[in-house]
């Protein structure tokens, strides 16, 4: 039985389009608190938080989109993230834009550093989120969040980064669009990063329990951010970014259940989801069916279908 802490975490400040903040709303119409009840676990849900009042420093490239907004976010998702966990509970963060995740990982790794173990991040998403203020050539933050928990420069403004995840404890998987500034860091980097191609020729499996057994080695806490572009939009499609040749239904399930069994994950983001792009919710339930998976719903359960 896990304590399951809900926390609805509208941001849309990580982007141009607008969508994500419905996010929260459309997880719980999904069903995902009835349906972690059924699984045996306590549940309770913070509600939307909102963000800290902030302003974004000169410093900062002009061409940012909202700065001052994912700072106040940051600076509300730590703090929520590490009061989460020091509870004893899980937090799940029903996003949201992936901006979310320099408040969510930051505020795990707080927690973490306060026991005396290591915090790992496990990155399920098309693209390696690792751009700095300074390279992003969008502007967007939700490009950023790696790069910031990993203690990379250049985040003036927001709050500093007092654990910095070292990279050797990341490890992200389903890529297929990284842009060359941050390619070129991946590649010098320690970060453990596993792209479709691999995964098409020797499966999602390997590269996963390679990764959960380190954790396990180093009794590591475990954040694990999902962002709906992992998947493949072709059952994934509420999504502003998408990208073809994603994870298929099967391959993340299998994640989501390899993570269950090892019974390390401490912490998980649900991000991206845009329910304004969505299908008669089919991606907002895909989703919570996902994080099911990840908390102990067997391979031949029947799914959730909030209406069926
Ligand atoms: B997401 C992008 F240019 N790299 O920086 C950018 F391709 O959280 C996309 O993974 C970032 O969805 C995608 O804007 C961020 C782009
Ligand atoms: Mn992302
Ligand atoms: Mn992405
Ligand atoms: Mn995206």
């Amino acid at each position: 039985m896990t304590n399951c802490i809900l926390i609805g975490a509208p941001v849309d400040s990580g982007k141009a389009r607008r969508g994500c903040l419905m996010g929260p709303d459309a997880y719980r119409v999904a069903g995902i608190a009835d349906a972690l009840v059924e699984l045996g676990h306590g549940l309770s849900d913070m509600g939307n938080l909102s963000p800290a009042p902030a302003e974004a420093p000169a410093s900062l490239p002009e061409h940012l989109v909202a700065p001052a907004e994912t700072i106040g976010w940051t600076v509300t998702l730590a703090d929520a993230a590490e009061a989460a966990l020091a509870n004893g509970g899980l937090p799940i963060f029903l996003g949201g834009d992936h901006s979310l995740s320099l408040g969510s990982v930051a505020g795990a790794a707080r927690h973490a550093a306060t026991q005396g173990r290591p915090q790992f991040v496990l990155w399920l998403d098309a693209h390696s989120d690792y751009h700095t203020p300074q390279t992003t050539a969008s502007g967007n933050l939700h490009g950023t969040p790696l790069a910031y928990v990993a203690g990379e420069p250049g985040f003036d403004g927001f709050p500093e980064v007092s654990h910095p995840i070292p990279q050797e404890q990341i490890c992200i998987i389903g890529l297929r669009s990284v842009d060359t500034p941050e390619r070129e860091v991946m590649q010098a980097s320690n970060i453990r990063y596993h792209d479709m191609r691999e995964i098409d020729e020797s499966g999602i499996a390997r590269p996963l329990a390679a990764f959960l057994d380190t954790v396990k080695r180093a009794n590591g806490f475990l954040h694990v951010s999902l962002d709906v572009d992992f998947l493949d939009p072709s059952f994934a499609p509420a999504v502003g970014t998408t990208v073809p040749g994603g994870a298929s239904m099967r391959e993340a399930h299998l994640v989501m259940e390899m993570i269950s069994d090892s019974g390390l994950m401490t912490s998980l983001d649900l991000v991206e989801l845009n329910p304004f792009l969505d299908e008669r919710g089919r991606t907002a339930q895909v989703m919570v069916d996902l994080a099911c998976s990840a908390l102990g719903r067997r391979v031949f359960t029947r799914p959730t279908r909030a209406y069926s």
